[in-house]
């Protein structure tokens, strides 16, 4: 077991901890429903969560804890880190409000923006795993809250040079009972030739999470391993799985709100389904070192002939 995590072996001894689901469960096929074009209806669901905007300050300024050099350590040995208070409950509400703001008109976004993660990728119908991608295009007020940059210190913290938001950054909605869990992948298959070698990933719950909600699981050491083949459980889906994916291994990272999961970009890893009444909001985004570093290095390799 690593870190604060749980490992999914142990969760699923007794208690605390209730039983585990780890495969995909069969999920009411989407689609073949009368298309919610506004959103409003069928992200119902989140009307309770709904605030009316506020921009309060959420505590951008407020010194931050740097980590452990123990933190940094288990981060390279295991390729991912649970940080239980990565920024401030306040902060994470504001983060939540501007995604929620978003999700309100998830039907009337642009289409390369939105995805289901779900069993069918693209449909009007109601949502398994609602995505939508590049928030931060969306709403740059995201960049001014403590959480982006939290990110940016704790990435220059683990790599051990300046680091830069590479551009991507996804809202993931797990609705409640939502029966579909996002499949063991590695992110990097994802990245196409250009993508920075090495990248980091965080993942921030806007909410506590537990294992029955669908946090974040890993398997410790894979960012060390090869990149396994991928496939699409059908044509229509977008969700990759890793084949041959060793689960016994997995380790949970259940966590309160305010806290945040690291990985690396290699780092086999996996959310369940939401078993729960409430949903599941979660915001990610990945940080890579600046160009400006990467270009320099490869001058000095140039110069070193
Ligand atoms: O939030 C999820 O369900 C999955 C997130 C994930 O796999 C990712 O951001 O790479």
């Amino acid at each position: 077991m690593a870190g604060p995590g749980l490992s999914v072996a142990q969760a699923r001894a007794g208690p605390p901890a209730r039983i585990v689901v780890e495969t995909r469960a069969s999920a009411p096929a989407p689609g073949g429903h009368r298309s919610s074009k506004s959103g409003g209806a069928e992200f119902a669901y989140l009307a309770r969560l709904m605030a009316p905007t506020t921009r309060a300050n959420s505590g951008r300024g407020a010194a931050a804890r740097p980590l452990s050099p123990a933190e940094i350590e288990r981060f390279h040995r295991d390729g991912f880190l649970g940080i239980p208070d990565f920024t401030t409950p306040a902060d994470v509400l504001q983060v939540r409000q501007i995604v929620l703001d978003l999700y309100a008109r998830f039907h009337r976004l642009p289409p390369r923006h939105v995805l289901d993660l779900g069993e069918v990728g693209r449909h009007a119908g109601p949502q398994q795993i609602p995505e939508i991608n590049w928030a931060l295009q969306l709403a740059p007020e995201l960049k001014q809250t403590r959480t982006f940059a939290r990110c940016a210190a704790v990435a220059e913290q683990l790599i051990g040079c300046p680091m830069g938001h590479t551009g991507y950054d996804h809202a993931i909605i797990k609705p409640p009972h939502n029966a579909c869990a996002t499949p063991w992948h590695q992110d990097r298959v994802f990245a196409g030739d250009a993508a920075p070698l090495v990248s980091i990933h965080f993942w921030i719950p806007t909410h506590d999470v537990s294992i029955e909600m669908g946090c974040m699981q890993f398997i410790p050491g894979s960012h060390r391993g090869p990149l396994l083949p991928h496939r699409r459980k059908d044509l229509r889906a977008h969700a990759k799985e890793a084949e041959g994916v060793d689960t016994s291994q997995a380790v949970a990272c259940p966590l309160p709100i305010g806290g945040a999961t690291v990985h690396h970009s290699r780092t086999l890893h996996y959310t369940g389904p939401n078993m729960t009444d409430a949903p599941r909001i979660a915001w990610s985004l990945e940080f890579a070192p600046r160009l400006r570093e990467r270009m320099s290095w490869r001058s000095l390799l140039r110069f070193r002939g």
